[in-house]
């Protein structure tokens, strides 16, 4: 077993291949043929020394296929790994192949996952997403418009009382999700517990007054066991929906949230912070593209991909990440896509028209720094996105809902830089 055992430019991959696309900068003095050699070999069973073994491991071995240039040294190259080469339904084993030593190895300067292919009976050995979109009807009454999440800002340091008040307005001025920020879990000026209790009655008001369900997205990040804890607390409660920062509490964490929200009934919104990590820069690292499609194995109802670079945050193909989000997996449910990030209502008809009408839309500080305050804010949001499924100009219902006039006079029609 030698490198070049790992490379077959010609290869056809059966449809029982996990297919992997990677774009490299071969390593010093290697063409790009010995490169992808490389990363067949250390991220399926192959290393640097040739190795005789007794027994026929050559079925656990990847073969690189299809390489081709995109730039003066920059290559396309695409990986196919065999199904038993896996733990099947277990995320972190088959990132440590296809994401693994490789994205350190000397024979790369710089090396990039991409895209996967996934094979049937690896996608459907993973539970999906219990509700995705559908939580826009079962869970919500959105179902013939973006629903409207917002966080309280500032992110933290408001008590539970101020951030229950926050709520209680946004939810009366029209949002349909209070969302918690993602560094807002369990401190001492807003513990989970009392947070979660003042909000969820918080919302019962306000759901009384507005006849509309309204809901509550609850951080539970924390260690595994304190996470399946906390969302257990939340369905106790009357609590339909929590959070994780999937990327910093680990997809081995997302899968034991997932199991038990299983038997709670309760969704899943997966923030993202720490993503741009591994997918900021365009020649190294993670693809956004697949971290949301681990998400989506793994089982998160929605999940944040950006807004088409209308906000405040980089983004890497938003339209084309949620076109894979809502695509057909073998079955699994879809993940509804978040929008969030510097959005307020004078960019909603930009953001709907870039993405179309079927994500969510968060505003924090779209909401709480309008000028007239957090339920004005909202209703202003309401406003703009009911507006475009009306087919109505924002300035032209800017007319009948002043919040929204006060809003775009605000802040005018270009996101912040
Ligand atoms: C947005 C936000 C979200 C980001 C996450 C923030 O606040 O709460 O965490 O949108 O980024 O903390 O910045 P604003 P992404 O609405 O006040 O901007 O959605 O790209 O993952
Ligand atoms: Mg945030």
């Amino acid at each position: 077993m030698e490198y070049d055992d790992f490379l077959d430019e010609s290869y056809e991959p059966t449809e029982d291949n996990l297919v992997c696309a990677f774009r490299l900068v071969p390593g010093a003095g290697l063409s790009a043929a010995d490169a992808a050699a490389r990363v067949a070999s250390e991220s399926s069973n192959g290393t640097w020394a040739a190795l005789s073994p007794d027994s026929d491991v050559r079925r656990y071995s990847a073969t690189a296929f299809d390489i081709s240039g995109v730039g003066e040294h920059e290559f396309d190259v695409r990986v196919a790994y065999p199904l038993e080469l896996f733990e099947e339904g277990s995320l972190p084993q088959i990132l440590s192949c296809i994401a693994g030593n490789i994205l350190g190895m000397k024979a790369v300067e710089t090396i990039r996952l991409l895209d996967c292919a996934w094979p049937e009976a690896l996608a459907q050995s993973f539970p999906g997403p219990q509700f995705g979109s559908g939580v826009r009807s079962e869970l919500l009454d959105a179902a013939d418009r973006p629903p409207l999440a917002t966080v309280p800002k500032p992110k933290v340091g408001l008590s539970t009382a101020e951030h229950a008040q926050v709520g209680y307005e946004a939810w009366v001025g029209g949002v349909d999700l209070l969302k918690d920020d993602e560094n807002l879990t369990d401190q001492s000026f807003n513990p989970f517990e009392q947070r979660v209790a003042e909000s969820l009655e918080a919302r019962d008001r306000a759901e009384d007054e507005t006849g509309e369900r309204k809901e509550y997205l609850i951080n539970i990040t924390a260690e595994t066991d304190e996470m399946v804890r906390r969302a257990e607390f939340v369905a106790d409660r009357g609590g339909s929906f929590v959070m994780v920062d999937i990327v910093t509490a680990g997809w081995s964490a997302l899968q034991t949230v997932r199991r038990r929200t299983e038997d709670l009934g309760v969704a899943i919104h997966a923030h993202r912070a720490m993503h741009a990590a591994f997918d900021r820069l365009p020649q190294h690292g993670v693809s956004m593209r697949c971290l949301a499609q681990f998400a989506r194995l793994a089982g998160v109802d929605h999940i944040h991909t950006g807004t088409a670079g209308l906000g405040k945050l980089e983004n890497e193909d938003t339209a084309g990440i949620n076109a894979w989000l809502r695509s057909d997996l073998y079955g699994l449910n879809d993940v509804l896509p978040v929008a969030s990030g510097g959005l307020h209502p004078g960019i909603v008809d930009q953001l709907l028209d870039a993405l179309g009408p079927d994500i969510m839309v968060q505003a924090g500080g779209g909401i709480h720094g309008h000028p007239d305050g957090t339920e004005a804010g909202a209703r202003a949001l309401r406003a703009s996105v009911e507006a475009y499924r009306d087919g109505e100009a924002l300035q032209s219902r800017a007319k009948s809902v002043p919040e929204l006039e006060t809003a775009l006079e605000a802040w005018g029609t270009e996101g912040p830089r």
